[in-house]
């Protein structure tokens, strides 16, 4: 009997440690990738460190609106991070290629 439960617990532990990482990791991050942001529009908690990874061949920047954060050129495979503190509504840019445009909302 409860070997049976082990058996069915075991496994389910595992899948969980391998998902949390990937949460962890994939939550907070917006990807560059075909001139787009993704995903274009993101809510975090006001501490919420946000990451950008440039996934094109071409360099990339992350500009806000208000001037607030500015990353130099990306390029491929490059990150850029961000720590949002305070609550608003963040509009950004890829300087390069201005119609790449996508918002963080931070609560
Ligand atoms: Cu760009």
């Amino acid at each position: 009997m409860r070997s049976k439960v082990l058996a069915r617990t075991i496994p389910m532990l595992g899948l969980l440690l391998m998902v949390a990482p990937a949460l962890a990791d994939g939550g907070n991050m917006v990807v560059m990738k075909n001139f787009d942001f993704a995903p274009m529009a993101m809510t975090v908690l006001a501490g919420t460190t946000v990451t950008w990874k440039n996934l094109d061949g071409e360099p990339h920047t992350v500009v806000s609106a208000d001037g607030l954060f500015r990353s130099g050129a990306l390029d491929q495979n490059d990150t850029y991070t961000f720590r949002f503190s305070k609550p608003g509504t963040y509009k950004y840019v890829c300087s390069i290629h201005p119609k790449m445009m996508a918002t963080i909302t931070v609560k």
